[in-house]
């Protein structure tokens, strides 16, 4: 189980509209057949593009602004993200490998935004909370 105190506090300093918005466009952009998913989004043809995306932008928020409330439910992660899963698998047939690939950019989001603040000790913390949503995420695939 995660360090719940290390890891909230941390979180309370997160800007999750502008992390949100970097976690999404760096997954379109270093992961382009992401980009598959998003096609109504619009123009998603340069990084530059993606990034200044308000679609891009607006949708990183909301999908961050799920795994807050994640953050906020570590003890049930399962239950938290039931419905979600149910979303990502039986309408939107996202392949769950997709969420851990999310999880590991969000993680380097984060080093690049908080540097020195963003320790070994909490990366080690976050490894195991993009984990725990990626698998709860998955949860309906199995
Ligand atoms: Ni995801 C919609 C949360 C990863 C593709 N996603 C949502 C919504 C939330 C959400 C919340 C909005 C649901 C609603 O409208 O009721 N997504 C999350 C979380 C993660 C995640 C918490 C991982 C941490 N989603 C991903 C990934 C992909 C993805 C990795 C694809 C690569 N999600 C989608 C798509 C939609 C979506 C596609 C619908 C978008 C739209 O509005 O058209």
């Amino acid at each position: 189980m995660p360090n719940k105190a290390l890891i909230t506090g941390f979180w309370s300093k997160v800007k999750v509209d502008e992390v949100g918005a970097e976690a999404l466009g760096r997954l379109l952009v270093v992961y382009p057949w992401t980009q598959r998913f998003f096609e109504h989004f619009g123009d998603l043809s340069s990084a530059d593009a993606v990034l200044g995306n308000a679609k891009v932008k607006a949708h990183g928020k909301k999908v961050l602004d799920s795994f807050s409330n994640g953050v906020q439910h570590l003890d049930d992660l399962k239950g938290t993200f039931a419905e979600l899963s149910e979303l990502h698998c039986d309408k939107l047939h996202v392949d769950p490998e997709n969420f851990r690939l999310l999880g590991n950019v969000l993680v380097i989001v984060l080093a690049r935004h908080f540097g020195k603040e963003f320790t070994p000790e909490l990366q080690a913390e976050f490894q195991k909370v993009v984990a725990g949503v990626a698998s709860a995420l998955a949860h309906r695939y199995h």
